[in-house]
């Protein structure tokens, strides 16, 4: 095998059609989401190769997360447990704030451990991602990170970490070292600024990042764009000016984009520019994953075809 190999949890997602209030709610939408998954399902709709691995329940939301996992190309490694699928019940209070719960304590992805991570899928991967998410699941979760990650670096596979800090999982008290220590193992990083505040100075965050030894460190900033420093080089691109209809998905959308493109052979360059079309089109669908533009989508979004 080559290409991404990215594990974490899915989960089942009843998301409020339209912006207001949960109790204002006349009809929801149920679909799946998980910050690795989406990243898996968005490289393979730009036609890499992407596995994606995580624990899912005996039970109707986790056959879903199976076939639209598999459905949207990525090669799926789903490990059944006892347990029940977790659920995200999602509501967008405002065109751009989008409010999530969480039903997922005891969940069959928080019960991830590292014998489910098998090693030669991880020395196999050209780029293993992992995100600060699972290391805030269960003790379990958090050392199939670790291990995952040191198993990958020794045989000389990219580690690409998003920091992907969610403050109902954890405090930042807790998270600020775990998250500062998987920075430093890894190769790629993807953090907002925000995020990036936990554990560095913000004066120069794509430096600060840089200090603790990842190569390429990306940094999101929504509607700003990115900066990015990228082996000593710095760049930096700005939002496509889009409509949002949705805002959730679009950090993995973007971390998608840059991840194929580097599987692809592209440069820093173009990496960050798909990495900017991929998050926008995200933006102007609803759903997580959902908006996972294919190349000749992103094409049409960036002009190179408007015609047609
Ligand atoms: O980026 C969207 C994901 O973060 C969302 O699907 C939820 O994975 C998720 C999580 O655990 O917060």
């Amino acid at each position: 095998m080559s290409g991404l190999f990215t594990f974490g949890e899915t989960m089942g997602l009843v998301a409020a059609d339209g912006i207001g209030p949960l109790g204002h709610a006349k009809s929801f939408s149920f679909g799946i989401g998980g910050a690795e998954s989406n990243v898996a399902m968005g490289v393979a709709r730009l036609g890499g190769e992407a596995t994606w691995l995580g624990r899912v329940g005996p039970d109707a939301t986790g056959e879903l997360i199976a076939s639209r996992t598999a459905a949207a190309g990525v090669r799926t490694l789903a490990v059944t447990d006892e347990a029940f699928t977790g659920l995200m019940v999602r509501h967008r209070r405002s065109g751009e704030f989008a409010q999530v719960d969480y039903h997922r304590a005891g969940s069959a992805g928080s019960r991830l451990s590292p014998a489910d991570v098998p090693a030669h899928e991880l020395r196999g991967a050209s780029i293993v991602h992992v995100t600060g998410i699972t290391p805030a699941l269960s003790e379990t979760a958090r050392a199939a990170v670790f291990q995952s990650v040191e198993t990958a670096k020794a045989a000389g596979v990219a580690v690409s970490l998003d920091v992907n800090f969610r403050a109902k999982l954890w405090s930042r008290f807790d998270a600020a070292p775990v998250l500062r220590d998987l920075v430093k193992r890894a190769d790629i990083v993807f953090a907002s600024p925000g995020e990036a505040a936990l554990f560095v100075d913000t004066d120069d965050v794509p430096g600060n990042l840089a200090a603790l030894g990842p190569a390429e460190v990306i940094v999101k900033d929504g509607g700003k764009g990115c900066t990015a420093l990228i082996d000593g080089v710095r760049l930096s691109r700005a939002a496509l000016p889009v409509t949002v209809v949705d805002p959730v998905g679009a950090g993995d959308a973007f971390v998608a984009g840059y991840l194929a493109d580097r599987l692809a052979g592209a440069s820093p360059e173009e990496r960050l520019a798909t990495a900017i079309a991929t998050g926008a089109f995200a933006v102007t669908v609803p759903g997580d994953c959902e908006g996972a533009p294919t190349r000749a989508e992103l094409a049409a979004l960036q002009g190179d075809d408007v015609r047609r």
